[in-house]
Formats: C-alpha cells, sequence, structure tokens
C-alpha cells in the first residue's frame, strides 16, 4: 500500500496545532471516513491538541513539548495509509530552516509526498512602502541590519516555502488560510490570498501552478464569552470547523486530505 507523507507547515501561530485539534477529534469520534493506525495509547498527545480545542481554549505553544516533529498515520477503508507529521518550529526553529541551519527535513519523505502550507497572519498593506511616495527627511534614521523579525509575515512564508520546496519534492500542494471565519462571506479564498498577499501568490502560481488555496476555520469563529453556547453547540452537531473547497463550505476536515491523498 502506498503511504502517502503529509508535511503541515506554516509559520509560529498559522493555525497548525489547532487544525490538528479539530481533525484529530472528528477522526476519533468517527465522523470521517478515516480511522487512526496508531495504538490508542500512542495518541495521548493528540489528546494534548484537541481537549482545548473542545473546551473552547487555544492550545498552549508547549502543548507538545520539546518534540521537533511530531506525527501520527490515518487509513480509509480503501486507498493509501496517510502518515501526518506536524514540525513544531520552537524557539528559533524557522529561522534556523530559512537560513539552511535546521535538519528538521533532511531526513523527511518518502514515495509520495504532499504539504498542507498554512497561512493565518496579512499584514493588509504589506510590502507598500515601495510606493510611498512622500519624502521625508531621512538624515538622521538609523540604519538597520537586515533581520528576519523586520521583514513582513509574506516575505517569511515565501522564504519558507521556497526551503521546503528545495528539501523535497511534493506531489501535491494545498495552501490552506487560517481562521477563515474571519472573512467568510466577504471573500473566496483564491480571490482573498491574491489581494491579500500578491507576491507570494504569484510565486505559487507560477511554480506550483496546480496548487488549491482553501480557506479553513478549526475553530470555528474566535474564541470570545458571548459565542461559547453557539460554538459548543455547534461542535455536538459537527458544525463548527469548516473548509471552503472550490468555493463550497465543508464541514469535514478530513477532506483536507482527499485533496491530496
Ligand atoms: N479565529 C480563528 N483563530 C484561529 C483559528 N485557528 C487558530 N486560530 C488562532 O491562531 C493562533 C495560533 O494557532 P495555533 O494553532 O497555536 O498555531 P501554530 O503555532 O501554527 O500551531 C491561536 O491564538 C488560535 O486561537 C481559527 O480557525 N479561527
Ligand atoms: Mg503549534
Amino acid at each position: 500500500m502506498v503511504n502517502v507523507n503529509v508535511l503541515i507547515a506554516g509559520l509560529i501561530g498559522s493555525g497548525k496545532s489547532t487544525l490538528i485539534g479539530a481533525l484529530a477529534y472528528a477522526i476519533k469520534m468517527g465522523k470521517s471516513s478515516y480511522s487512526f493506525v496508531d495504538r490508542p495509547e500512542d495518541l495521548t498527545p493528540l489528546a494534548k491538541l484537541y481537549k482545548p480545542w473542545l473546551s473552547l481554549t487555544p492550545v498552549n505553544r508547549t502543548a507538545l513539548g520539546n518534540s521537533e516533529t511530531f506525527e501520527f498515520s490515518l487509513k480509509k477503508e480503501v486507498g493509501s495509509q496517510i502518515t501526518i507529521s506536524i514540525p513544531d518550529y520552537a524557539g528559533e526553529d524557522f529561522e534556523r530552516l530559512i537560513s539552511k541551519q535546521s535538519d528538521i527535513l533532511n531526513h523527511w519523505g518518502g514515495e509520495k509526498n504532499a504539504l498542507i502550507f498554512l497561512i493565518k497572519d496579512f499584514e493588509l498593506d504589506a510590502l507598500e512602502e515601495a510606493f510611498v511616495t512622500e519624502v521625508e527627511n531621512k538624515e538622521n534614521l538609523p540604519i538597520h541590519p537586515f533581520s528576519l523579525e523586520l521583514t513582513t509575515s509574506q516575505v517569511k512564508n515565501l522564504l519558507l516555502l521556497k526551503e521546503l520546496l528545495k528539501c523535497v519534492r511534493w506531489e501535491s500542494v494545498v495552501i490552506g488560510i487560517s481562521a477563515w471565519d474571519r472573512y467568510d462571506g466577504h471573500y473566496l479564498p483564491d480571490t482573498f490570498f491574491k489581494e491579500k498577499a500578491p507576491v507570494l501568490y504569484n510565486y505559487i502560481r507560477h511554480y506550483l501552478p496546480k496548487t488549491k488555496v482553501i480557506g479553513i476555520s478549526a475553530q470555528g469563529a474566535e474564541y470570545a464569552e458571548n459565542l461559547r453556547q453557539e460554538l459548543s453547540e455547534r461542535t455536538m452537531n459537527n458544525t463548527r470547523s469548516w473548509l471552503v473547497i472550490n468555493n463550497e463550505r465543508v464541514h469535514d476536515l478530513t477532506k483536507i486530505l482527499d485533496l491530496i491523498s
């Protein structure tokens, strides 16, 4: 049987842990066509991700300890087995990866590799400083040395994606825009991405023309006191999380895996 290796990647705070929590809960409850391959006792780390999802609290950054990469495997009645890996970029791992000092991906990958790349934060005026016409007196402004901290997330995402494309041959790539509940109803994922991250959008369209851009709301909404009741009800009837794939809303998060396996 073919095993598809799926890497869920994205900057710190891009929604990886929340997505895995929601996904693991749906699979555990038998609400999808996927089931776990691993023994239940090996799934304890997943509980650290779906428990906060269930209790409507953000996932603690250190939930998974210091393990570099966290993995679990899924199977379907028919079709391939899937191994999902989520590298946890603790501390400076991300910067190490894009400055080529990281071995996160050195021994990663197999016959068939797929990438789910999550993006959550968009600077709505990213890179626009290039178009400023007003000339100020710049004489006394200090010149900062180049530092990753000072770059926009669009640039960080581009550098990360570039490294990922260099390390592994990806059979398929999906771009997931996390926290889609913030934009749903106003935008379609592809249009939103093109408008808010044009540099990254064109990079992807050029190098990975088959890439799908989807919206992901793993939480279902912002965690706010006045939404708790509604979110709990939606958890009960499996309508809390959703994906926007081909401009249609689907509540089964595992459909993201059907896109890549
Ligand atoms: N509104 C909203 N916020 C989200 C969603 N998913 C994640 N977030 C928030 O984004 C932040 C980072 O999420 P997390 O899963 O920890 O990102 P990670 O660092 O990539 O694992 C947290 O504060 C989450 O509450 C979502 O679907 N909707
Ligand atoms: Mg995380």
